[in-house]
């Protein structure tokens, strides 16, 4: 067989480039080696910035994404007692779009099968070959039998634990990395959400967030140890202690149901560099993770494929390798400033297990700072609906 892109992993990175290449009329096979239903199955982000929401529309797929997406125009940051809103659209004039993962990659999914779009799924073992050379392909077993697939370029998508990064040489790859010593535990839950936007929480018990999907459906999160799984976590030990991490106000509010998912990531900021490697590139989280504290994630996802979709149009339509030659540092200037207000975020936010008093005085005096200071609520602001492409 052969195409023009073969993309490794259907996530909402690899899905987002492959919709947006076929919309130009480029040939994509895109491979994933999970089923659709298992990828739906993840439950993750949930705030999108309007860069992404812009590559959306552009690809064709924002018709439900329009009409069932909620616009938040702040968000409120609490410690203790105290809360405070940074007010986005006052500060920037922007604003972020409150639409789960899930949404996203479904739209998707469901566009790549309207548009005949190949995707292997169960594509087991996938190997990339020869992409420093001229003539790269890619190989994968289905049902057993050794499949091949030649083409002129591959981009890795199969996120952190996926194998495209790993075929980038340890003496050209460089990885940046910084473990956090707590995870996150999430629930969704059928409940109405307890504010109408965002809480980040700082309290004495660790960090909690407020999130949702829609007016009925609610996604909480709270800092937990890392050694701590899902079985310790019984819905009312969860709600107990969400509500112990909420000004009172909100925990008076709160509204708590069954949980109908729950789980525990990790918290890791990590770079690689470079991300291309003759006709490889690398995009979203097979390049980069944040703690998902400043909800970049998928954004940052997002931005790499922007760069990357621009670039590959420009060799393809005008013979031009300008774009792609530049994909890996532009990218990577923009995933480094994300990683900065992740860390930062995560840092003002979190209760750190070797944290002194005196820290802890020093991360009081910063929230104070930004309750206080409309400069620095702008930086934040800024940083939060995201920087531009
Ligand atoms: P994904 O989503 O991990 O998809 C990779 C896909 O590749 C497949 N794969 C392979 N396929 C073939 N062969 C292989 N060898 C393969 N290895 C892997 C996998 O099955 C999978 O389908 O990466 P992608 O597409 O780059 O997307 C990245 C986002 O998923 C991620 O950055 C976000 O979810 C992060 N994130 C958030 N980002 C935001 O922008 N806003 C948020 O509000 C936000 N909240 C979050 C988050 C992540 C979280 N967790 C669980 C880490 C909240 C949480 C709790
Ligand atoms: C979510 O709704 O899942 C979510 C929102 C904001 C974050 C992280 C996750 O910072």
């Amino acid at each position: 067989m052969r195409t023009q892109v073969v993309i490794i992993g259907g996530g909402p990175s690899g899905l987002l480039l492959s919709q947006l290449l076929h919309c130009k009329g480029i040939d994509t096979v895109l491979l994933e080696h999970k089923t659709r239903d298992y990828v739906l199955g993840r439950i993750r982000a949930g705030v999108l910035e309007t860069g992404f929401v812009d590559l959306m529309r552009e690809a064709g797929v924002a018709k439900r994404m329009d009409k069932e997406s909620f616009i938040h125009n702040g968000t409120l940051i609490a410690y203790g007692d105290e809360q405070f809103r940074i007010d986005f659209a006052g500060l920037t004039g922007r604003h972020v779009v409150v639409y789960g993962q899930t949404e996203v990659t479904r739209d998707l999914y469901d566009a790549r099968a309207r548009m005949g779009g190949k995707i292997v799924f169960n594509a087991q073992n996938a190997a990339i070959h020869d992409v420093d050379t001229d003539s790269p392909f890619a190989t994968y077993q289905l049902d057993g039998t050794e499949q091949r697939i030649d083409c002129d370029y591959i981009v890795g998508c199969d996120g952190f634990h996926g194998v495209s990064r790993q075929t980038i040489p340890t003496s050209v790859r460089r990885e940046f990395e910084k473990a956090y010593p707590f995870g996150w535990l999430g629930v969704l839950s059928e409940t109405p959400p307890v504010s109408e936007e965002l809480i980040y929480s700082n309290s004495e018990h660790g960090f909690a967030l407020c999130s949702m999907r829609n007016e009925n459906l609610s996604r909480y999160y709270i800092q937990c140890p890392l050694s701590d799984s899902t079985d310790d976590w019984s819905d009312t030990k969860f709600w107990d202690e969400l509500k112990h991490r909420l000004p009172g106000a909100a925990a008076e509010r709160l509204i708590t149901g069954p949980s109908i998912e729950k789980s525990i990531a990790p918290l890791r900021s990590f770079v690689t560099e470079p991300m291309r490697w003759g006709r490889l590139f690398l995009c979203g989280d097979a390049a980069h993770i944040v703690p998902p504290t400043g909800a970049k994630g998928l954004n940052t996802a997002a931005s790499d494929i922007h760069y990357l979709y621009h670039g590959l149009m420009q060799v393809f339509e005008e013979n031009d390798p300008e774009g792609i030659n530049q994909y890996s540092q532009k990218a990577l200037a923009r995933v480094w400033k994300a990683e900065r207000f992740s860390w930062w975020m995560t840092n003002l936010l979190h209760r750190f297990p070797d944290q002194s008093e005196f820290d802890i005085k020093m991360q009081r005096a910063d929230l104070e700072f930004l309750r206080e200071n409309e400069d620095a609520q702008r930086v934040m602001a800024q940083n939060y609906v995201g920087l531009p492409y």
